[in-house]
């Protein structure tokens, strides 16, 4: 699929390894601290699609697919799938190849998308880099595909960004010529083979910045579908210069600021305003980034702060942000593991529970979301504006009129008093009749065209007219 399609997706991100097992046990048990498997499969993953898809999400992103290190090493083993030894071989823990076409074809059959995450700058090697046995990769198993070993040391020297090792003397992380054509040869032959052998729709790019700019644009293109880098930096100019060579960057400048804003009562929204301007001028298009505010490397946002109202706020601004949101699974259960590995918790062990309030805000969400996509493909490309803004609060507008969604995001809290917000600048007119999506209250825009918000026990509000919502269900309307 291509970028156009990608950007009205939502995305929910799993750990194949982590998210469901074929045999469908919610109580097998899965302590992340010891790395071992804990026996997700792609099996697993196509009996939980309806837990997926009734929270509105559009596709999935899932682990590398590829053939790792087998052994066991100090971090434990490679159930997370970036430790590659093998491209055209896949992780028999998740299946077979005909499981990983079933989940694609199941994914297909529900109108949804496959993205599938891949890691072409390194393999890995359980031990130190004087060590390594390079007749084990395939198809790069000779000395001469791999970088000399050397540490990165300095995140701020670009060269050894791109051409030392990461990893550390555990288990390194032997650095491919990405430079080199015969090495980007294989890579590229390898993606398409990929792609098609199991009608894959996306690509999640890993260590983006860790492999020169060029080497993407042709990887890219030999994909032939969108693919979506992880360039893990903060600084808008740095991360969006590599939108130029491939199609999307997960969306990292956004990641810092909405933490800065959310991730406590204490901070402030001026580095949110902030990054809607930057990133609208920096990045060549913001509509087809990946929003996010938890993933397997960072701290869940629970780990950050165990204020509901406040997680509410960080899950609404990642789904109603521009580009396409992707919400990490466990997210949807209030998860609160810190860094990795304990941000790697079973999906399994929460039950599927549809019942809990944060998987509930994300079905409506999303609900309103895809509405508003259906009935304007233009919203993904209408940029979010701040219509309001003081210390701890900010509203925000997305779409066109008459279509627009207008979300109020606070970091007041659950404990925080009620006040009203007399909200102008929605883009209604007086006497327009709008739903609160959350709880379904009817507000009408008064005669001065402002918007009454009761704000109370910090959690966000968002508006969509009445008119817009029919025929969509949403909030019971036919
Ligand atoms: C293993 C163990 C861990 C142990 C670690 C040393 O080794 O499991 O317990 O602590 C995979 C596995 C990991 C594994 C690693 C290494 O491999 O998932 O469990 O850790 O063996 C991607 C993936 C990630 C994956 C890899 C490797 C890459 O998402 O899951 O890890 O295939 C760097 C890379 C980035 C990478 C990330 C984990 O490390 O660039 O691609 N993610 C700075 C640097 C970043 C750096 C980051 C974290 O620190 O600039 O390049 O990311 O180390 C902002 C700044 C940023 C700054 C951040 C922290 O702050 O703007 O620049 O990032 O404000
Ligand atoms: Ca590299």
């Amino acid at each position: 699929a291509t970028p156009e399609q990608w950007r009205s997706r939502s995305i929910f991100q799993v750990l194949t390894d982590r998210f469901a097992r074929s045999d469908g046990s919610t109580t097998a048990s899965c302590n992340t601290a010891d790395g071992n498997y804990c026996g997700g499969s792609w099996r697993g993953i196509i009996n939980q699609l309806d837990y997926i898809q009734n929270m509105g999400f559009t596709a999935i992103w899932i682990s590398p697919v590829t053939y790792q290190i087998p052994e066991r090493t100090v971090f434990g083993y490679a159930y997370h799938g970036y430790w590659q030894e093998n491209l055209y071989m896949l992780n028999d823990h998740f299946g077979t190849a005909d499981d990983l076409k079933a989940l694609s074809q199941a994914l297909h059959d529900r109108g949804m998308y496959l993205m599938v995450d891949v890691v072409p700058n390194h393999n890995a090697w359980n031990g130190s880099a004087d060590a390594v046995d390079y007749s084990r990769y395939y198809p790069f198993n000779d000395k001469k595909y791999f970088h000399d070993y050397c540490p990165i040391s300095n995140y701020s020297d670009q060269t050894m960004v791109e051409n030392c090792w990461l990893g550390d003397s555990n288990v390194e992380l032997p650095d491919l010529r990405t430079e080199d054509q015969a090495v980007r040869d294989e890579y590229n032959n390898w993606i398409k083979e990929l792609v098609s052998n199991y009608s894959i729709d996306g690509l999640r790019l890993d260590t983006v910045k860790h492999v020169g700019k060029d080497f993407w644009s042709s990887f890219n293109q030999a994909a032939g579908v969108f693919c979506t880098g992880e360039v893990l930096a903060g600084n808008p100019d740095y991360v969006c210069d590599y939108q130029n060579y491939l199609d999307s960057l997960l969306n990292y400048p956004a990641y810092y600021p909405f933490m800065g804003f959310l991730n406590s009562t204490q901070g402030n929204t001026v580095s949110l305003l902030r990054a809607v301007e930057q990133l609208k001028t920096e990045c060549k298009d913001v509509s087809v980034l990946g929003t996010f505010t938890e993933n397997h490397d960072l701290p869940r946002f629970a780990s950050q702060t165990q204020d509901l109202s406040l997680a509410k706020n960080a899950l609404a601004l990642t789904i109603l942000w521009d580009g396409i949101p992707i919400v990490y699974a466990g997210q949807e259960q209030h998860y609160s593991g810190y860094a990795d590995p304990a941000n790697r918790e079973a999906t399994w062990l929460a039950k599927y529970s549809r019942r809990s309030p944060l998987y509930e805000l994300i079905a409506s969400v999303n609900q309103v979301r895809n509405q508003a996509l259906s009935i304007d493909a233009n919203y993904a490309t209408y940029n979010v504006w701040a219509i309001y803004n003081d210390t701890n609060t900010a509203a925000l507008r997305k779409g066109f009129d008459g279509k627009q969604i207008i979300s109020v995001f606070t970091n007041k809290g659950n404990s925080s008093a009620s006040w009203t917000l007399s909200l102008g600048n929605t883009g209604w007119s007086a006497g327009t009749t709008v739903y609160e999506i959350l709880t379904c209250n009817q507000v009408t825009v008064s005669g001065d065209g402002t918007l009454a918000v009761p704000m109370e026990e910090g959690v966000p509000r968002i508006y969509f007219s009445m008119q817009a919502a029919s025929g969509s269900g949403i909030c019971g309307s036919m």
